[in-house]
């Protein structure tokens, strides 16, 4: 059978099973093709589980709206301030040189990148929204390296399913299924509206992920983990933020 029209078997079966038996047997089904989300134990249940589904049985390429120059919001949009970490101060005070991505996990050559060694990768600069759950949201200009060029540069593993992403900040970190991870427009961000990124927007390093909400945007990423299995890393539910009432996955 055809990879199109598998999926669309997938995608009618799960569909057909969410009418006429409700959530809880169509996320049964979800799980058979491993489409159900870390945090679905949790307060998200079975409506979490199709959400995820859906998107990815739907929508799995589809592209976030990019904008024009003359759409990008004006400052002050500052939502979040400068850890207080005396870490980051450090950093900062230093100009971020010795700031570092390590990327580790499930990968072939397991490496640790400055911030002047991404900048001479292939960048991209796409302008795009980021929405804040609580109602907060702009438009802004971000350079980066696309996130498969990282991964690729690392040789990632045929079994990796996930990339976790870590920031100095020890309750701040996230994750990403591999469709999330590869996509064109999931960058590891260096630049913001043409200069470098403030250190209010995350600056010296930010995952940009415009297909979902953006607290799955981490600021101040220094830590790339990839791997088969969430359910081992740390609490197991994909995210720092799952707790505190934030879903793992955040699709718009
Ligand atoms: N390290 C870190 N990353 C973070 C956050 C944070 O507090 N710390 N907040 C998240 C949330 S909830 C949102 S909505 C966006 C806000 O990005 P902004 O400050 O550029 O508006 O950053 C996300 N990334
Ligand atoms: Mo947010």
């Amino acid at each position: 059978m055809s990879t199109s029209s598998r999926r669309t078997l997938i995608r009618t079966g799960i569909a057909a099973a969410a009418g006429a038996s409700g959530l809880a047997v169509a996320a049964k089904l979800a799980d058979e093709y491993g489409l159900v989300p870390p945090d679905n134990g949790g307060i998200y249940g079975p409506g979490q589980t199709l959400t995820y589904a859906a998107h990815r049985l739907l929508s799995r390429n589809s592209l976030a709206r990019e904008f024009s120059r003359s759409q990008i919001s004006n400052p002050p949009y500052a939502n979040g301030k400068p850890p207080k970490l005396e870490d980051f101060k450090r950093h900062q005070a230093e100009d971020f040189v010795n700031w570092r991505l390590e990327v580790g996990g499930l990968v072939a050559r397991p490496t640790s990148f400055s911030v002047a060694e991404l900048k001479t990768y292939p960048m991209r600069s796409q302008i795009t929204h980021l929405a804040c759950e609580e109602g907060w949201s702009y438009i802004a200009e971000w350079t980066g390296v696309p996130l498969s060029h990282i991964l690729e540069r690392v040789g990632m593993l045929p079994q990796a399913k996930f990339v976790v992403y870590q920031s100095i900040q020890n309750d701040q970190w996230n994750s990403l299924d591999m469709d999330e991870a590869m996509h064109t427009q999931t960058l590891v961000t260096v630049g913001m509206n043409g200069g470098e990124i403030p250190v209010g927007h995350g600056g010296p390093l930010r995952m940009r992920v415009p297909r979902q909400l953006g607290y799955k945007s981490t600021k101040y990423i220094n830590r790339l983990i990839v791997t088969d299995d969430l359910k081992t890393y740390r609490d197991g539910q994909g995210a720092g933020s799952v707790k505190a009432g934030y879903a793992w996955y955040s699709g718009i």
